[in-house]
Order: structure tokens, then C-alpha cells, then sequence
């Protein structure tokens, strides 16, 4: 089919808007965040503007807009060494410790800010048992910052594993917003602009500058409520739009669709961004594969943590202890202390064995707990405690994933009675939770032990100049959660002031013309216009998205075929994670043909004009993901993906980090090992 132009003879032309600052801040979650609280701090007394786009409501915007029920990075008394060990485990052996080790140092202080900020932290009160934030702060416990050193604090936070601290979590992103907004807000008054912070616009492409190579100089995007665009100039921009989801088809269907573990709105536009700005990626292959709670996605941290739950098969075991000895003969050096994609492995091998399913023993945790309080307390305060408890197992739902409290309420189950199925879910590209797929970034220059290579100048600073990296989209350092985004944000944020700074003649000059981007973007606008009565269907109304015409694919029928896709060939739940490099390159022949017909995507408003661009950046980041397993000739992460062709862990040829840099120019991939290099033993 001829490529279409959009001339803007069917649909109205928008009003553009060029905006020109000294820091933007694209994403408006965790990192945003941070980076905007760091950055307006140092940025003001200079007189530099800052600017934050989030293609939402910063308020509920990013992965914490449900809020959350715990925060799973804080050191409190642990060493920031044993957390690199843990994340180095966890991540089956290759992550940059110099990132990992930089976060851990900082990440607290957040956490202090939060609660001052408002954000309710549990503590354990005089008799031993927790109180909640609210609770605690009735009987008179100090904030964690006024607290002298990191023994005391660790004596007072309630912990629910060794890294995780329970908060009351369900305003969690809103007071990290308010601070965030108050610092723009400042900022703003400080340099006289008229607006620094925009919300519910979608950002669409990075722009380039016209003079300089491998220089970012810009964005570009449009208001998802206006018949508006934005073209953003600035001197030094930080990507932080987070992880992708929906690139792989879920497990929920029919009514359910659209339910996922990770919020359906980050779609891959971090990872979309950086690529296409030229910045090298690293470890794509790795994705993350949650066991959750089947149907509601609910969570299990608190579960298996604090409530101190087990999960058993169907025949009444414990499939880690089961199969503990064959992950260790299969993948041999790994099995001993077990990483999230081998606890997933084991319960795969034994679901494949018939033994399913997997049940979460919620209503033995309890009674052994009620048990325990009642012996303590005797039997009035115990009961009590324990209904406390009940209210805390509804909370943690309620707190950040609300439809599996839902799914409990209408499947009538009762956790203090019955214990509750869970499933390995469909696979999600996201570098701050247990997983590390994203880009390569510049260290902090000061870690003992550290390549030289491995800091170019500026902390957080992607292999583009001036294009710095925070939360989800840097690879090769999971285990950030929302804490260590926020203080990951803070590092970037400050460290793009520096750069800012270092280099005041630069004035940001844009390689691209407005009006081609203009009419690229509203592209599916036209095309919907122009072919809208052509469909063949006459059971659904022209702006329904079931809608078939031989013109156009709406975008949530092509959002299907990339899900399919995926699924199929790139390991996902479809063939229980299995794939191999025969399957990937007959998928990467398919998302080709997606890619072009992608040209064809027809949105009948502004909300199906972001699904169609969340569909171009969703299919960028399969691609990528698709191409990096190829690269890689082992299976790394069992339990995440499995190589058919190649089961083992290659410990000899394959425990490095595996980078890849995509052309826009050429359209060329190049792909290269990079040696690991272990900093803490
Ligand atoms: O239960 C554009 N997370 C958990 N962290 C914890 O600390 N404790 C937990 O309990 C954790 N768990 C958990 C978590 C997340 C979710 C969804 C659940 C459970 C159900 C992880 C953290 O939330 C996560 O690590 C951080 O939020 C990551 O921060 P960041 O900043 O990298 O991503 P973001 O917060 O999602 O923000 C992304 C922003 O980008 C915007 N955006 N803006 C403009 N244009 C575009 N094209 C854009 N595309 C995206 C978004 O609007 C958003 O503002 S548990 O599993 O362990």
C-alpha cells in the first residue's frame, strides 16, 4: 500500500506550541519526580529553568498511581554492599555495581523525605508489634530522619524482608507529586516563565541538534485533551517515562482485558525515546515475569514476607524445596540462594508436572500468627491483633493493586480460611523493579574497582550527550523500586544541572523540521478521516475500536497483533516463556510487516491518536527485547525466557553485559559484548 502523508486536508491542523527551557524532565513518576525536587535546587539559584511533561496527572501518573503498600529499598542498618550482593543475585550475576552501589548510598534519604513529606510509615511500637504510620505517630515515634544513625532506625522500621520497610501507601505518589509540584512551582516564580509543568502531554520523538552530533537538543509531543502540540527545546533532557507493558499478549481476557501487574499506561515511550536518539542499550533481553496472585495481579511481597505465607502445589509442597536440587544440577552455581526468575522456574516445573495449582497458604499464615499473638497477649489483645492483621492483609490489595481485592470479594474468598491460587504472569520490560532491561549509562566515577569506561563524565548520563537516563529505562541495575527511582531521579537531575552548567554556550538548534513532525504525528488523524467510511462493517459504529477496514487498523486491533506476536514467537505465556532463534526470527519477520503497517494506523480522537504512538514505541521495544535474546546464545534468566536452543547458563561465554545501539539513520543494529566486571565479593 502507498505511504500516506497527512496534509491536513481531512483533519484540523494543530495549534503549535514551542517551549524552550534549560532542563526537561520527560515523565512525570518516581524519577520525574526526583529529578525535579534535585533539580530545581540547584538549577534556581543559577537561574536555569526546569521543566517536567508527563503524559498524565502527575498526581496518580507512573507505576505508583495505585499507590503502594510497601517500599522495598531501604538499607536502614543494612550495608550498602550486602544490597549490591542481593541485586547481583537476584539478577543471575551481571549488573553494573558501580549504579547499584550509587544508589544504595542515597536511596534513604529519600525514603527521610517521604515521610516528612507526609507519607505514613510504620513502626514498631514499645510492645514489639507494629503500628501503622498514623498509629505511630499518635504515640509519639520520631520521623526516621531525626533518628541519629541507621542501627536506631533499623530498630524502629517494620521490616517485611530485609530490604522492604511497610508504609500506609495508598497517597504514596500524590505527597511525592506535591513536592514535585511545589519545587516546578518555585522554580517557576524564580525565572518568570509562564508554565513549567505539563501535564496530559504525550511525547512522541526525540529531536537532535542540528550542529552538534550525538547531541539531544529537544522533544516533541501532543496534548492528549487539545488539538495541541508541543515542541520542547532544551539543553539537557532526562528520560524517565518508564518500563513497557502490553508488549506481550496477558493472560487476562475477554472483560478482564486491559488488567495487567504493571500499569498498562507505560508503554514503552523510555525505552522508544532513547533508542531513537542513538543511546546504547543494555541487557534488553531481561524482562520480568511476576508470580502474582492469579486474575487480580495482586501482590505477594507482603505475603510471602511479612505474613510469612508459603506457596505449595497442589500436592501440599513447596516447589522451591522440591526442585531446589535440579535448578542446581541444571544451572550449576545458581541454585543455592535462588533469584526471582528461578523461584518462578521452580513453580514452572511443577506446574508442567501436573501439580498444579499453586496456592498461596494464606489461612495457615494467619492462624500460626493469631496463635502466636494470642500466646503473647493472651486472648482478647490477640484476637484483636489479628483482626488488625486481617485489615492489613485487605490493606496491602487496596494500597496498590485494588481489583484483586475485588477478585477476593467476588470469588467469595476469605484468606483467614482458604488459601488463594497464583500464576506466573505475562512478561514486562522494566529496569527498576526485579528486572534490568534499559540503557547504558555513565557511573558515578568514584567506585573502587570501576572501568574507566564506565564514567563519562556525568552520572545518569546516557551515551547521547546531554540526554540523561532515570528509573525504569537504565539497564543493568533492578531492584530501585519506587525509593531508589525517586533518589535514582535525584542523581540524574543534579548531575544534568552540572552539564548544564559546564556548557552555558550551548543554545539547543533543532535538526528536524516542525511542520513534517506535526504532520507524522497527526498522521492517524488523516487517515481515519479520510477512509472512516469506507469500513466494511456495518455491525459497530465507525469510531469503535472492533472497527475493520480494508484503510486502516484501529490501534487496539494492532495492539493484538503485536501481543500475538510476542507471545508466540518471543517466549511468552503462550508457549510457557520457551522460544529459540528460529522462533524469534520468524517473529522478527512479523513485526516488520506490523511496523509498516503501522503506517496505516487511523485514530478516531486525541485518546486514539496516544494509542497509536504508545503502539509505534511498544513495538520498538519488543523489537529490541526480540533482537537482544537472539544476541544472547544462553538461557540467563530461566523462569523469565527460555532458549530451546540453547538451556544452559554459559557462564564462559555469556556473563557479560550485552549492548546494542540502534541507527536512525541507517537503520542498522550493532550489537557487542561488554565484560562484567564484579566490584564487591
Ligand atoms: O508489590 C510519559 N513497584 C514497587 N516499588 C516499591 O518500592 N514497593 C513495592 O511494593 C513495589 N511493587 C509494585 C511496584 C509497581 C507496581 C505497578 C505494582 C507493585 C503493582 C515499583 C515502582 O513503582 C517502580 O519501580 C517505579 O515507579 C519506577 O519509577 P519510574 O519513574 O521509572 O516509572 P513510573 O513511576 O512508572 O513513571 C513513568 C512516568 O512516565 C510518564 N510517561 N510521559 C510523557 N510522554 C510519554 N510518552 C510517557 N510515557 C510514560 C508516566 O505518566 C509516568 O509519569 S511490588 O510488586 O513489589
Amino acid at each position: 500500500m502507498e505511504k500516506e502523508t497527512c496534509t491536513f486536508s481531512y483533519c484540523e491542523r494543530p495549534e503549535v506550541i514551542e517551549h524552550e527551557t534549560d532542563f526537561l524532565i520527560l515523565g512525570g513518576g518516581m524519577a520525574a519526580c526526583g529529578a525535579v525536587y534535585e533539580a530545581v535546587r540547584w538549577a534556581t539559584p543559577k537561574g536555569l529553568r526546569v521543566t517536567m511533561v508527563d503524559k498524565a496527572a502527575t498526581d496518580r501518573s507512573g507505576a505508583v498511581a495505585q499507590g503502594l503498600s510497601a517500599i522495598n529499598t531501604y538499607m536502614g542498618g543494612n550495608k550498602v554492599e550486602d544490597y549490591v550482593k542481593y541485586v547481583r543475585t537476584d539478577l543471575m550475576g551481571i549488573i553494573r555495581e558501580d549504579l547499584v552501589f550509587d544508589l544504595g548510598r542515597h536511596v534513604d534519604n529519600s525514603v527521610h523525605l517521604f515521610e516528612e513529606w507526609g507519607l505514613p510509615i510504620w513502626k514498631k511500637g514499645d510492645d514489639g508489634f507494629s503500628l501503622d504510620g498514623h498509629q505511630a505517630k499518635d504515640a509519639g515515634k520520631p520521623f526516621l530522619k531525626n533518628i541519629a544513625d541507621n542501627a536506631e532506625r533499623e530498630k524502629l522500621v517494620v521490616r517485611s524482608g530485609k530490604w522492604q520497610v511497610m508504609i500506609n501507601g495508598e497517597s504514596y505518589k500524590a505527597i511525592v507529586a506535591e513536592a514535585a509540584k511545589k519545587a516546578l512551582e518555585y522554580n517557576k516564580k524564580a525565572t518568570g516563565v509562564d508554565q513549567n509543568h505539563f501535564e496530559r502531554v504525550f511525547i512522541i520523538k526525540p529531536l537532535m541538534d542540528a550542529n552538534t552530533p550525538n547531541r539531544i537538543a529537544g522533544a516533541v509531543g501532543f496534548s492528549v485533551r487539545e488539538n495541541k502540540v508541543y515542541v520542547f527545546k532544551a539543553k539537557a533532557i532526562l528520560d524517565s517515562m518508564g518500563g513497557a507493558v502490553n508488549v506481550f499478549r496477558p493472560r487476562s481476557s475477554g472483560e478482564g482485558m486491559g488488567r495487567a501487574w504493571f500499569p498498562v499506561w507505560n508503554s514503552g515511550s523510555g525505552y522508544y525515546f532513547g533508542l531513537q536518539a542513538g543511546a546504547e542499550m543494555t541487557l534488553m533481553e531481561n524482562r520480568f515475569v511476576p508470580m502474582r496472585f492469579k486474575d487480580g495481579y495482586g501482590p505477594v511481597g507482603a505475603w510471602f514476607l511479612f505474613f510469612k505465607a508459603k506457596a505449595l502445589n497442589a500436592m501440599g509442597e513447596d516447589p522451591a524445596e522440591k526442585y531446589g536440587d535440579a535448578v542446581e544440577r541444571d544451572y550449576p552455581g545458581y541454585g543455592k540462594a535462588m533469584g526471582t526468575c528461578l523461584r518462578n522456574h521452580v513453580s514452572m516445573i511443577s506446574m508442567r508436572l501436573g501439580e498444579g495449582p499453586i496456592k498461596m497458604q494464606t489461612h495457615t499464615a494467619m492462624d500460626a500468627m493469631g496463635k502466636g499473638f494470642k500466646e503473647k497477649l493472651g486472648d482478647k489483645v490477640g484476637a484483636k491483633k489479628l483482626k488488625h492483621l486481617e485489615a492489613e492483609a485487605w490493606e496491602d490489595f487496596l494500597d496498590m493493586t485494588i481489583a484483586q481485592a475485588g477478585m477476593w470479594a467476588a470469588s467469595d474468598i476469605e484468606p483467614d480460611k482458604e488459601p488463594s491460587e497464583l500464576l506466573p504472569s505475562e512478561p514486562y520490560l522494566l529496569g527498576s523493579h526485579a528486572g534490568c532491561a534499559g540503557f547504558w549509562v555513565s557511573g558515578p566515577g568514584d567506585i573502587q574497582g570501576a572501568p574507566k569506561e564506565w564514567s563519562w563524565g556525568y552520572n545518569r548520563m546516557s551515551t547521547v550527550n546531554g540526554l540523561f537516563m532515570a528509573g525504569d529505562v537504565v539497564g543493568a541495575s533492578g531492584h530501585k523500586f519506587s525509593s531508589g527511582s525517586h533518589a535514582e531521579g535525584r542523581i540524574a537531575g543534579k548531575n544534568a544541572i552540572a552539564f548544564i552548567l559546564d556548557n552555558t554556550n550551548y543554545k539547543p538548534a533543532l535538526k528536524n523540521k516542525v511542520d513534517e513532525l506535526v504532520a507524522e504525528m497527526y498522521l492517524p488523524y488523516e487517515i481515519y478521516e479520510k477512509y472512516k467510511n469506507y469500513t466494511t462493517s456495518g455491525t459497530f459504529s465507525p469510531n469503535d475500536p472492533r472497527n475493520i477496514s480494508p484503510h486502516y487498523i484501529k490501534p487496539d486491533m494492532y495492539q493484538k497483533r503485536l501481543m500475538k506476536i510476542m507471545d508466540e514467537y518471543v517466549g511468552g505465556i503462550a508457549t510457557w516463556y520457551v522460544t529459540s532463534k528460529t522462533m524469534i526470527e520468524e517473529g522478527l519477520k512479523k513485526l516488520k510487516v506490523l511496523e509498516e503497517d503501522g503506517a496505516r494506523l487511523a485514530a478516531a480522537n486525541l485518546h486514539e491518536l496516544l494509542r497509536c504512538w504508545e503502539n509505534y514505541h511498544r513495538v520498538w521495544a519488543a523489537e529490541t527485547h526480540a533482537r537482544h535474546i537472539l544476541f544472547r546464545q544462553e538461557s540467563r534468566y530461566p523462569g523469565y525466557y527460555y532458549r530451546a536452543d540453547f538451556p544452559k547458563i554459559d557462564d564462559k561465554d555469556w556473563k557479560c553485559f550485552t549492548n546494542s545501539r540502534y541507527n536512525a539513520e541507517t537503520g542498522q543494529w550493532e550489537f557487542k559484548k561488554v565484560p562484567y566486571v564484579q566490584l564487591f565479593s
